[in-house]
């Protein structure tokens, strides 16, 4: 009979506020629930997100974290498909298999317990975390900056027992998402031109998507420098700094590739540079794929007349990819040597450090941050 445990976890108090490190309550799992030790979590941007207040659904207080890598502790009733000891991903994007969403064919979005999970609640509309007695609430479903959590079991990927959790555990967001986002979304071919924009841990995993692809141009775009190196190194053909130009960015890039880029990418969450990448796409059939998140109140625009002659708007939550179905796949595939990780990874520390890896995000610092517990 499992028990309730003690974990360290990295709390959210409120918008703004550094995190605090405490020991919660953690519940065991219900039906349909298991229990993971999180072994390490990436630090992604959107975490910083919905910290800064934000995100409309930011809710508190919350434990962040959705980039991890953890080993099944418990399993609650009914749970088939996971037990003690298997390795796994936790997802944000769950996949029932069921829903209409996941039979559809055409998207990774699974419908089953959004409602919950973005009101920081299990599908029962309770949280397995507590402090003194007082709720401490989900985030994202993942919850993955505590040493343990609880997940339903359609939010969990079972993944080769080989594979290093500190590393694959990026591939529970940002690689998969920027990857995927050029594989599976956009569907960049052979030969394609493309423009990233923002060289963060999404875009410089889009680069790795776009050097896969054999895209035959890509173009790095990003206001920090230091992001370059790496950018090149992972196939980046034009690195552009938009503070070097006193026109438009688009205006560059389009000059730049005869009329516009065949696909463009937004890795950063700023609606004007959305803009930039939907207008320095190619008239007639260039795509711009947003995955930065904007936060409340923002919106998109551009003329009309943009989208007429035939460019085209779209956007990726975790690369298009379906969670259970399919990032086992990707995680043979970085095992058999068809991309690195490691390069991502500029910083490790423990979960009592928490703050540093979102002061190194802020200055512009690290790439990724692996908390190891
Ligand atoms: P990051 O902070 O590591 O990287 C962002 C990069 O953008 C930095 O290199 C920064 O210098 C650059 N940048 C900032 N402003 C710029 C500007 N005006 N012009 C050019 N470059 C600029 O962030 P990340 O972890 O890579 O995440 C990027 C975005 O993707 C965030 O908005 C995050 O919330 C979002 N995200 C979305 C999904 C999804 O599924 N759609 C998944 C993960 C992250
Ligand atoms: N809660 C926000 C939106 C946040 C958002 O867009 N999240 C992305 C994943 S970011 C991962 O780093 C996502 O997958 N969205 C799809 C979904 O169903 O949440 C808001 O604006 O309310
Ligand atoms: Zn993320
Ligand atoms: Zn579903």
């Amino acid at each position: 009979m499992t028990q309730t445990i003690k974990s360290k976890a990295a709390i959210a108090w409120g918008p703004k506020q550094p995190l605090s490190i405490e020991e919660v309550d953690v519940m065991p799992p219900q039906a349909g629930e298991v229990r993971i030790r999180v072994i390490a979590s990436g630090v992604c941007h959107t975490d910083a997100f919905t910290l800064s207040g934000e995100d409309p659904e930011g809710i508190f207080p919350t434990i962040l974290g959705h980039e991890g890598g953890g080993i099944v502790e418990s399993v609650g009733e009914g749970v088939t498909s996971l037990k003690v000891g298997d390795h796994v991903i936790p997802l944000y994007t769950p996949e029932c298999g069921e829903c209409k969403f996941c039979t559809s064919g055409k998207t990774n979005l699974c419908g089953k317990i959004r409602e919950t999970q973005g009101k920081g609640l299990m599908p029962d509309g309770t949280t397995r975390f507590s402090l003194n007695g007082e709720p401490i609430y989900h985030y994202m479903g993942c919850s993955t900056f505590s040493e343990y959590t609880v997940l339903p079991e359609i939010s969990l990927a079972k993944v080769n027992k080989e594979a290093p959790l500190e590393e694959v555990c990026l591939l529970g967001c940002g690689v998969t998402t920027g990857m995927g986002a050029v594989m599976n979304t956009a569907k960049v071919e052979e030969g394609a031109t493309v423009a990233i924009f923002g060289m963060g841990g999404i875009g410089l995993s889009a680069v790795i998507g776009a050097t896969m692809a054999k895209a035959s141009r890509i173009i790095a775009i990003d206001i920090n420098e230091s992001k370059f190196e790496l950018a090149r190194q992972l196939g980046a053909t034009d690195c552009i700094n938009p503070k070097d130009y006193d026109k438009p960015i688009q205006e560059v890039i389009v000059e730049l590739t005869d009329g516009g880029v065949d696909y463009s990418f937004e890795c950063i969450g700023n609606v004007d540079v959305m803009r930039s990448a939907l207008e320095c796409c190619h008239k007639g059939w260039g795509e711009s794929v947003v995955i930065g998140v904007a936060g409340a109140g923002q919106e998109i625009s551009t003329r009309p007349f943009q989208l007429v002659t035939g460019r085209v708007w779209k956007g990726s939550a975790f690369g298009g990819v379906k969670g259970r179905s399919e990032l086992p796949g990707i995680v043979e595939r970085y095992m058999q040597g068809e991309f690195k990780l490691n390069d991502f990874i500029t910083h490790t520390m423990g979960l009592e450090d928490i703050n540093k890896a979102f002061d190194l995000m802020h200055e512009g610092k690290s790439i990724r941050t692996v908390i190891h517990y």
